[in-house]
């Protein structure tokens, strides 16, 4: 069953092309994308993400304002359940040029997993979400690991 990840264009943001090569780029990759679309709310991207299991949420913020309709994104999917939720942003978050590693340096202090500009090769996006689940995937708790095993067990012991 492939992964579910939520995407979307954050706050009064109208940016809809970039939105569009996004979900295409992620569904060619294997993924399932419920892509909510331009001008969202974060507490739709939360409620998407909680709703269908997401195990990623993809912002992008093209207009300028990306610092304060990020700001609280971490916060609120800890406080929805979701403490484990990758967050990744992208576009043009800041308004005017910035050095990047500053406006990278903000993002990950607010809390997201991965920041890109607006010139990251798709590809490369793809690859670090690949390997970021295969990352979360191998510090699964042992409980968790465990309990896969006698779900494992008991249906050898049922087909055999
Ligand atoms: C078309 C356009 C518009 C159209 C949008 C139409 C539409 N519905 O899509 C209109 C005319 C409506 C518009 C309005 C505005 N725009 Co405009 N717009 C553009 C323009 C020319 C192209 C955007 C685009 O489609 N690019 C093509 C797509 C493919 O690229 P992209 O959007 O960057 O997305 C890619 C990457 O950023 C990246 N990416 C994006 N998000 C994420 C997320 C993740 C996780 C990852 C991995 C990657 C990623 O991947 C995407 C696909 O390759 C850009 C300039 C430019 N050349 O980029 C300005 C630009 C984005 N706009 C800008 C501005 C300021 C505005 C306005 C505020 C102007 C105004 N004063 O009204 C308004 C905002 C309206 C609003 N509420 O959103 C600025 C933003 C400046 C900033 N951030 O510092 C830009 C950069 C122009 C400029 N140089 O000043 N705009």
């Amino acid at each position: 069953m492939s992964v579910t990840i939520v995407l979307g264009v954050i706050g009064a943001d109208c940016h809809a092309v970039g939105n569009k090569i996004l979900e295409h780029t992620f569904t060619e990759a294997g993924f399932h994308v419920v892509n909510l679309g331009v001008l969202c709310a974060q507490e739709e991207f939360i409620h998407a993400a909680v709703e269908t299991n997401a195990r990623a949420i993809l912002v992008s913020s093209l207009y300028g304002h990306g610092e304060i309709d990020c700001r609280g994104l971490k916060g609120k999917c800890v406080e929805a359940g979701l403490p484990d939720v990758l967050l990744y942003v992208g576009g043009n978050l800041v308004v005017g040029n910035h050095d990047w590693d500053e406006v990278r340096l903000k993002f990950e202090e607010m809390g997201f997993d991965r920041v890109y500009p607006p010139s990251v090769p798709l590809a490369q996006a793809v690859a670090d979400l690949r390997s970021d689940l295969q990352r979360q995937h191998e510090r699964r708790p042992a409980a968790v690991f465990a309990s896969s095993v006698v779900v494992a067990a008991a249906a050898t012991a049922d087909t055999g």
